[in-house]
């Protein structure tokens, strides 16, 4: 039986140190010392033994077990090294290789633009508010001093969904919608809303039938004209630069009264004429005015006691004079070679 133990512990360290890979570590683990093996047979016989025989060979099967086991263990750790080594080796990331290069995208144009705007009036104390672009006649004409039939309404074409529904012609009707909300226990009303407008014009190189508005609106006691001609002249000298004047024309909007269009010194010539100002030395930039009382008391506001100035400006103008863009469809293309030009003013440089 002894011959016969070790018989079995060189043949099962052999078939260990051929093991191939783990699966068959495992399966001659079973095979040798597992419940069904050899051992456990030999160990069944221990019975018929002499007792002078029996602790000699318990002894020896005790041994035989524990070396078996040794060796197992210590193939079943080289092995696990082994096939560690190998998945490093074919995860190996050559850190020196050159990269897939990520292009960073930009802020488009018009939106720095629009940011610039808004930067500025909220530094002046503005709030940004909001309204929908789907609105009510109501609000885009009527609380703004235009009835139904008036031949104002002609001077913004427009996309009509039902009798009393629209795409907004102008960011005017939130000022209607502001005003009517307003309670000046909280203080005067100080709001710019920026958005998107609509109207049926034929798209050319100043028209786009979707384009931006900034509307601004101030109202609260003692808000006179010269507020307004001090509030637009912080505007061209902040966007066009500190030399700029502004010139202050008659003009109509049925909100407001008295009511203007602001030109701006040409930033091209100084004054003197060129192709930018088209030999005038302005250029034309926004309508403003003075709320009309009417418009005031429609919104629930005292005339007698409150009055405010608002204007409108189009973003899309101000870019396209700023940074002498030539056509107003290379704002909404959306061609790369266009846009990415803009993104180096993004990162100050
Ligand atoms: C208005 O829309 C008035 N709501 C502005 C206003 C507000 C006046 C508050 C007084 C008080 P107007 O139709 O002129 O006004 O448009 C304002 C600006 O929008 C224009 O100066 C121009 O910059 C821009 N704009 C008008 N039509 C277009 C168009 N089709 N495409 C691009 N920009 C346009």
């Amino acid at each position: 039986m002894l011959e016969q133990l070790e018989a079995l512990e060189k043949e099962a360290i052999l078939a260990v140190e051929q093991a191939a890979d783990l699966k068959e570590l495992n399966s001659l683990r079973v095979k040798y010392l597992g419940k069904k093996g050899p051992m456990t047979e030999i160990m069944k016989q221990m019975g018929k033994l002499s007792n002078e025989e029996r602790p000699l060979v318990g002894a020896k099967a005790n041994e035989v077990r524990t070396s078996i086991s040794e060796k197992i263990q210590d193939k079943q750790t080289a092995l696990e090294e082994a096939e560690l080594r190998l998945q490093l080796e074919n995860e190996t990331i050559d850190v020196t290789l050159p990269g897939t290069k990520v292009t960073l995208g930009t802020t488009h144009l018009l939106s720095q633009v629009i940011r610039e705007l808004e930067d500025m009036f909220i530094g002046m104390g503005y709030k940004i508010a909001e309204g929908p672009e789907v609105e009510l006649d109501y609000y885009n004409f009527e609380a703004l001093n235009l009835p139904k039939g008036h031949p104002a309404r002609d001077m913004q074409d427009s996309f009509y969904i039902t009798e009393n529904t629209l795409l907004r012609t102008q960011t005017s009707p939130v000022q209607a919608r502001t005003m009517e909300q307003h309670d000046f226990k909280n203080g005067p009303i100080k709001i710019i809303c920026p958005g998107k407008v609509y109207r049926r014009d034929n798209d050319d190189a100043t028209h786009s039938h979707q384009f931006t508005q900034i509307e601004g609106l101030v109202v609260g006691e003692k808000i006179t004209f010269s507020d307004l001609k001090g509030t637009l002249t912080i505007l061209a000298k902040r966007m066009f630069g500190e030399a700029r004047e502004i010139r202050l024309r008659p003009s109509f909007f049925p909100f407001t009264e008295p009511s203007v269009e602001m030109d701006i010194s040409c930033f091209a010539c100084g004054g003197s004429g060129c192709r930018v100002c088209k030999g005038t030395g302005w250029i034309e930039i926004l309508g403003a005015g003075m709320v009309h009382p009417r418009v005031l008391e429609m919104s629930g506001i005292d005339p007698s006691r409150y009055s405010g100035f608002a204007f409108g400006l189009g973003p899309e103008r101000v870019a396209m004079l700023k940074y002498a863009v030539d056509d107003i469809r290379h704002l909404y293309t959306n061609d790369l070679r266009f846009t990415n030009q803009f993104a180096a003013k993004e990162m100050g440089e």
